[in-house]
């Protein structure tokens, strides 16, 4: 079996780094390998690229050693890229993807085409945390390292609901929970927990959702001045269209948040057999069957109209 000993060869130095924008899986595969190595490897010199770390990861063990730019001197042996589909999706430490000695990519997503030298892709896998964790000695994770990577598990699917959670990530999750982690808590403070902020302009949205098409399509909407009165930006609305989503006989919600050239941001999730991607692709969006987005400009009734024209087609 391939493990990461075998990955790093004899490498002295080793940058690790994820993608742009990291979300929970890129931030707890990076920490949890970092720390991995730290602990089990004082031989290594590591060091963790991220472009950012979000506040809610503020528990994860080390997080306040991550560099938030590459520094253009050094040379590493070893360039650990994970959960990276596509080598423009690496973030501030891009450069050493030329100058390191060896690059080695771990990483779930099924589009990812071997763009390193050494290449660990699981597509089936609910996350590069679960990936990272099939490349470590059980024996030699702690707590901390648990902490990270269950993180990352949980965020990626969707705490365990999606259907990329298989048998053998609940037998990770296991393992992990066997190291003694706060489990349930991680999961409030990083997944679930809203802001009082946050959960007043999606109480606002819910209430002011409107349902079209006989039911079977809802909509909410953010308005530029819900943004002052409520002192939120985008990130504050995640989780909204999930929660219009799940609305008893819809079969596809649509999310708007205004964004500053006039425009709205458009947010489309599907239930059923619903494909959302065909509806975004129209307007020169894209994404998944069930979750996808575009932009629209016009006022929010008209970007409703024209939205619905297209889902009716969809619908049927
Ligand atoms: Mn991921």
């Amino acid at each position: 079996m391939t493990g990461i000993n075998e990955l790093l060869g004899s490498a002295y130095s080793v940058a690790i780094a994820g993608h742009i924008g990291p979300d929970g899986d890129c931030v707890g595969s990076c920490m949890g390998m970092y720390l991995y190595l730290k602990k089990n490897r004082p031989d290594l010199q590591v060091d963790i690229y991220l472009e950012s770390v979000r506040d809610v990861f503020g528990y994860i063990a080390c997080v306040d050693e991550v560099k938030y730019e590459a520094d253009s001197e050094k040379i590493y042996d070893c360039f650990l890229i994970l959960d990276t589909s596509s080598p423009d999706r690496i973030g501030v430490a891009g450069k050493y993807l030329d100058t390191a000695k060896n690059v080695v990519c771990i990483d779930h997503h099924i589009t990812n085409e071997g763009f390193a030298e050494k290449n660990v892709i699981e597509a089936n896998a609910s996350s590069a945390s679960e990936v990272v964790c099939g490349l470590l000695d059980p024996e030699k994770i702690d707590k901390e390292t648990a902490i990270a990577l269950y993180t990352g598990i949980i965020h990626d699917s969707g705490v365990l609901q999606y259907s990329n959670t298989s048998p053998d990530t609940l037998r990770t999750v296991a393992m992990l929970i066997d190291k003694g982690i706060p489990f349930s808590e991680i999961i409030d403070r990083s997944f679930y927990e809203r802001t009082f902020a946050q959960n007043r302009v999606m109480g606002k949205v819910l209430e002011n959702a409107r349902l079209h098409l006989d039911g079977q399509v809802i909509v909410g909407v953010v308005y530029p001045e819900d943004l002052t009165y409520y002192g939120v930006d985008k990130k504050d609305t995640d989780g909204i269209v999930s929660q219009l989503r799940l609305t008893k006989d819809v079969k596809a919600a649509v999310f708007l948040y205004p964004l500053e050239d006039g425009a709205f941001k458009v947010s489309l999730r599907a239930n059923g057999n619903t494909d959302v991607s065909k509806v975004a692709s129209a307007f020169g969006g894209g994404g998944h069957i069930k979750a996808a987005g575009c932009t629209l400009y016009g006022s929010a009734g008209e970007v409703t109209e024209k939205l619905l024209e297209e889902l009716a087609k969809e619908l049927g």
